[in-house]
């Protein structure tokens, strides 16, 4: 296909062409020459002192180079790993934040803490030494759920951290909410757990140091959603690495989810260690190693009410929620249950006060991030959850509920009473056009026809709103962002026309090559064929804020938007130079200039080529050459929503939860590329599912131990687990971004764990249950109809 791709059409995707044919090239590819191997020793134990490491044995082993321990790391004054965003409690103090050496010394605090990195000429010369080092640990209490975490005589994670709570959060106006508490009908409440998750992305995450005596530059390749930001955090705050001496390379990258979004230990401790050496050192986690070395996600615990007048109008909202940050406060731990999930907590309704607090307290686990959605599914499952509580509790239809409180279309732009102003959507549009895809109105039909076999069959309901595009800088660093969350995009028009684009966003599966190219192409007129779109490479790319937050394209692509624009721009000035025109004469139509009202013209190419040889420009007013630079900071996030109903038939016998039918009604204002959004759509209900039905970090209360810590007792979702999805969008326009964009990639993973809890609760209503926790496995459920001894019949 040699032609214009434009905006709204679903070309194959460019990068496919690669990673089908097993192509792609990613950190555990690659291979340096003289590359050495490097396997860290982890802590067995939640929480101990390190009495004394000896890696004497381990030192004498065959091929053996260095093993170093959390001492060496001190004594070559590495620094902590800094956290990017810095939260203030309700009193005005900052959090606390306690160090977090990328190696432990003094003590370890989690099951997979590092105590030791032993590199050696390969990996199983490693592994046998890294078992050699002899620890002597003196094992304290662990304390890794969150209530208990809290308790007066609770195990201190530190001395420093009184009651292991990192900082006591609060948003909106608690006297308000009191006063509409007081004035209410009815209150509805609700005690939640929002369960544990362990990302898992399909490549495990790998790091590569490499440092260069010649140049004095150190190269770091790394399986990072973001490498520009891990440039700065490890050069400039770690390892003391002036950012033109350091080299962050994140190539493809298989899958991300936010677990690959921060800066670890491993990144620092490669680098640091190739520079020791003077050799590259490479790691690459086993998928066992990730599961207690990523960064975990959710873990709330949360109570809410929800106060409404006789009619069942929303009046107010409290929320309490514990959050657990793990051990250590990873790179946007705090950020992630506060600022990222109370100014959610109006979903798509007109709730006059809201109040949340939010305490974020340290266990000994492992740390807790941003997992797609971060924030913002923790926020759905609780307003949702207390929309359906307080329906079922005032005897008023779930969906006729929800559409008194909505915010009517007219209504935007649309002030909630905690931070954020919504610019656009249609919350209700959403919700009519996927009742009807679901056919709710036939639901109490298939309902009887479940009983009839005996099973029970639940309907259920999520809408919801999210913000995403991270983010305006001016808001971030007013809610404590210690960076800016802009992006870039450089142009750069060969002399042929063909267009080589430099983009600080990182693309690990979202399809960037193929809807920036498309942007590209629409703009420029530019063949799609001659677009490359070149990323997740600090020596190639300016600098740039990286892949998360669903930003990509309302961030990113926005700043593309703008730097074609400026290219255009230029091209107008060469045409009116080449055509002997004013500028203002000179307009660009479909890859071509062209002089107003004449048939003089010129294509994208010749202009193209024209820029290149500048024999006869007025050099004072035109520079030679075509190539065009942007940095786009948003005015406010975007706002997806949408509306999904779920179905559910369960069996009595077993306690099966099986998903019958799945339907997604979402908004995610102009479309780039309609396969693709489906696609993430797609795969985003998929892990929401995930969590609803399936996935579970679990600890062992008193060792502390990671108990599910492999796929043995992680359950995944399966393909077989789900029926054919029905998703359409039903979109409105962004009022402020370039193309009236909104973001997708995590619109499914917050709008559908809601909507299958919804549905289960509804399956099993003629046992009188209210709600569910997640995730609703087998076991979960059949215990709950056990419980409950009562016979399966209709109502
Ligand atoms: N898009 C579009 N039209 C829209 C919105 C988006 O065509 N109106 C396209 C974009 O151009 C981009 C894709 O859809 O190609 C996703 O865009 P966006 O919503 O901007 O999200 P990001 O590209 O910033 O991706 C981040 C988001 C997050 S936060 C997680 S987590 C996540 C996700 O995307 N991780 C993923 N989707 C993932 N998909 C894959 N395969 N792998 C991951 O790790």
């Amino acid at each position: 296909m040699n032609a214009v791709v434009g905006i709204g059409s679903s070309p194959k995707r460019k990068e496919d062409a690669r990673f089908v044919r097993g192509k792609g090239t990613y950190v555990a590819d690659i291979k340096r020459p003289g590359m050495l191997a490097g396997v860290f020793l982890r802590s067995e134990h939640a929480h101990a002192k390190l009495n004394s490491i000896d890696v004497s044995k381990a030192l004498a082993q065959p091929g053996v180079k260095a093993v170093y321990t959390g001492e060496d790391m001190k004594a070559d004054n590495v620094g902590g790993l800094p956290v990017g965003w810095g939260i203030t409690d309700k009193h005005g103090d900052p959090m606390k934040e306690p160090p977090h050496p990328p190696i432990a010394h003094d003590k370890v605090r989690y099951v997979g803490d590092a105590v030791a990195f032993v590199v050696a000429d390969t990996i199983e010369q490693a592994q046998a030494a890294a078992e050699m080092i002899e620890v002597d640990y003196e094992v304290l209490p662990a304390v890794v759920g969150l209530v208990d975490a809290l308790r007066p005589n609770a195990p201190q994670l530190y001395d420093e951290v009184e009651n292991n709570l990192c900082a006591d959060w609060e948003l909106g106006n608690a006297s308000a909410v009191d006063a509409a508490f007081q004035n209410a009908a009815h209150i509805a409440s609700i005690e939640l757990v929002n369960n544990r998750l362990i990302g898992n992305p399909l490549e495990p995450r790998a790091a590569i140091g490499e440092f260069e005596f010649a140049s004095g530059r150190y190269t770091l390749w790394t399986t990072s959603q973001f490498p520009h930001v891990v440039r700065l955090l490890m050069g400039e705050m770690v390892l003391g690495i002036p950012q033109h001496k350091l080299r962050v390379v994140a190539p493809d990258v298989g899958g991300g989810f936010g677990v690959k979004q921060f800066h670890y230990a491993e990144e620092a401790v490669v680098t640091w260690a190739a520079g020791k050496l003077g050799r590259p050192v490479k790691w690459v986690a086993q998928r066992s190693e990730g599961f207690v070395s990523d960064a975990h996600g959710r873990d709330h615990v949360t109570e809410a009410e929800l106060a409404l007048d006789e009619d069942g109008k929303f009046l107010a909202m409290r929320v309490k929620t514990l959050a657990n940050m793990g051990a250590y406060l990873s790179t946007f731990g705090p950020n992630i249950p506060t600022n990222l999930y109370a100014p959610l907590l109006s979903g798509v309704y007109q709730i006059p006060s809201i109040y949340c607090e939010v305490k974020c307290v340290f266990t000994n686990t492992v740390p807790v991030d941003a997992y797609r959605g971060a924030g913002r599914p923790e926020a759905t499952f609780v307003v949702e959850r207390l929309v359906d509580m307080a329906a079922r509790e005032m005897g008023i239809d779930k969906i006729d509920i929800r559409k008194r409180n909505m915010i009517p279309k007219e209504a935007y732009p649309y002030q909630t009473p905690v931070i954020v102003e919504y610019d656009s959507g249609d919350p209700l549009g959403c919700l009519e056009r996927s009742e009807e895809l679901a056919d709710v109105a036939g639901f109490e039909a298939r309902r009887a026809e479940s009983a009839s076999r005996g099973k029970y069959r639940g309907l259920g309901i999520s809408t919801y709103i999210e913000a995403c595009g991270l983010a305006p800088s001016r808001l971030a660093g007013q809610l404590g962002a210690r960076g800016g969350l802009y992006e870039s995009a450089t142009v750069r028009v060969h002399p042929s026309g063909a267009v080589t684009v430099l983009i600080g966003t990182h693309n690990h599966g979202q399809g960037h090559e193929t809807t920036f190219a498309q942007i590209v192409s629409d703009r420029l007129g530019v063949p799609f064929e001659d677009i490359d779109i070149v990323f997740g490479d600090t020596d190639r790319v300016q600098f740039g804020m990286g892949t998360y937050g669903s930003r990509s394209l309302v961030v990113g692509g926005a700043a593309l938007s703008q730097a074609s624009d400026k290219v255009i721009l230029k091209g107008r000035k060469i045409a009116a130079h080449q055509l002997e025109a004013s500028l203002e004469d000179i307009v660009f139509e479909d890859g071509t200039f062209s002089v107003a009202g004449t048939d003089r013209k010129k294509s994208f190419q010749e202009i193209a080529g024209a820029a290149y040889v500048p024999f006869d420009f007025p050099l004072e007013t035109l520079e030679p050459g075509l190539e065009e630079q942007s940095y786009y900071d948003p005015v406010n996030f975007t706002y997806p929503g949408g509306a999904h109903f779920a179905e559910v038939e369960i069996d009595p016998d077993t306690g099966i939860v099986t998903l019958e039918r799945y339907t997604a009604v979402d908004d995610v204002g102009t479309i780039i590329n309609p396969m693709i959004v489906e696609g993430q759509l797609h795969g985003g209900i998929v892990q929401g599912i995930g969590q609803a039905l399936f996935e579970h970090g679990v600890y062992d209360q008193a060792s502390g131990q990671l108990l599910s810590g492999s796929f043995m007792d992680y359950c995944m979702p399966r393909a077989d687990n789900f029926p054919q999805l029905v998703i359409e969008p039903h979109s409105t326009t962004c009022t402020h971004t370039p193309m009236g964009v909104k973001g997708c990639g995590e619109c499914g993973t917050i709008g559908s764990p809601a909507a299958i809890i919804s549905a289960v609760v509804d399956a099993l209503k003629p046992l009188g249950v209210a709600h569910v926790d997640m995730p609703a496995s087998p076991n979960h459920i059949w215990n709950i109809i056990r419980n409950a001894r009562t016979p399966v019949a209709a109502e």
